[in-house]
C-alpha cells in the first residue's frame, strides 16, 4: 500500500517517521513544495492552489491515502482536497493538538503560522474543546522557514520572539505547525515554565492507519520511500537531492 504525505517542506517528517515506525511495510511518497514554501503567510486561495497542485501530482502515482501533515494546508484546503479525492482515496488532515492540551485543564498557548492562527478552523477547534477557558494564540513569524533552511540562529530568534508573546502562566504549548517539533528541544529550553509540548504527528499517523483499515503495527516488509519536489528541473535549491531510494533498492536496481 502507498501513502502520500504533502507539506510545504520538512514539516512532513515527524508524521512520516511515525508511519515508518508503525508500518515499515508501507510505501511512502513525500511531496514537498520548495518552490511555494512558505505556505503560512499566503492567502487562502494561494494555499489551496498549491495544495491541490501537489495533490494532483501525487495522485498520478497509485495511492491508497493522501495525508496532509501540515496544519496550514489542512485548516485551509482540506474540504477542497476531500471533494476532489474522496471517497476513492481517503484524505487525512492535521489540526493543532488543541484537544489533548485542553483535556489537561491547564492553561496553554497554540503556536502556529499566521494562516493557521487567523483561521476560522482553529477558532472553532478552541471553541469546541477549551470549555470557554482562554487560549493564547501565538503566530510564530519566520519559524517554519528557519527550520526549513536549517538556520538555527534564525529559529532561536523566532522562538525567543514567540516565547516573549506567550503569557507566563501557560504550562503547555501546542506546536500547531508541523515544522516546530523539529526544534522542540529549543522551544522547551526557551520557556522553563512550560511542562508539556503537544503535537499531532503520532495521532495523524494512527488515524491514517485507521482510514486504511490496517492494524497499527507490522514487523514485516519494507516499503519504498520516494520524494517529489515542486519546481522545474534545474531550479531546485542547491541543498536538494532527489533520491527515489526505497523503490530502487526494493526492486534490486541502482
Ligand atoms: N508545516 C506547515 C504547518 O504545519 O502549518 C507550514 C509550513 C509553512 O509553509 N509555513
Amino acid at each position: 500500500m502507498a501513502v502520500a504525505l504533502i507539506d510545504s517542506g520538512l514539516g512532513l517528517l515527524p508524521t512520516a517517521g511515525w508511519l515508518r515506525y508503525l508500518r515499515p511495510d508501507l510505501d511512502l511518497v513525500l511531496c514537498l513544495d520548495p518552490e511555494g514554501m512558505p505556505w503560512g503567510p499566503r492567502s487562502e486561495a494561494s494555499i489551496t492552489e498549491r495544495v491541490l497542485a501537489a495533490a494532483k501530482a501525487v495522485a498520478e502515482m497509485e495511492l491508497d491515502a493522501i495525508v496532509v501533515p501540515c496544519n496550514t494546508a489542512s485548516v485551509t484546503a482540506l474540504d477542497a482536497l476531500r471533494a476532489m479525492f474522496e471517497p476513492g482515496v481517503p484524505v487525512v488532515g492535521t489540526v493543532p493538538a488543541v484537544k489533548p492540551a485542553a483535556a489537561t485543564g491547564e492553561p496553554f498557548a497554540v503556536w502556529a503560522t499566521a494562516a493557521t492562527t487567523a483561521s476560522d478552523y482553529q477558532a472553532r477547534l478552541i471553541d469546541a474543546f477549551a470549555n470557554g477557558r482562554p487560549v493564547e494564540r501565538v503566530a510564530c513569524l519566520g519559524l517554519a522557514e528557519a527550520v526549513e533552511r536549517g538556520d538555527l540562529e534564525a529559529a532561536r530568534e523566532a522562538i525567543a520572539d514567540a516565547a516573549k508573546r506567550t503569557p507566563g502562566h501557560c504550562t503547555g504549548v501546542v506546536l500547531g505547525c508541523t515544522h516546530y517539533p523539529l526544534v522542540s528541544a529549543e522551544i522547551a529550553a526557551s520557556m522553563p515554565g512550560v511542562a508539556n509540548l503537544y503535537d499531532s504527528a503520532e495521532a495523524v499517523a494512527r488515524q491514517t492507519l485507521r482510514r486504511l483499515n490496517l492494524p497499527e503495527r507490522s514487523d514485516t516488509g519494507l516499503g519504498a520511500v520516494e520524494v517529489l519536489l515542486s519546481g522545474r528541473a534545474g531550479t531546485l535549491p542547491a541543498s536538494a537531492h532527489v533520491f527515489p531510494l526505497g523503490r530502487a533498492i526494493a526492486s534490486g536496481e541502482r
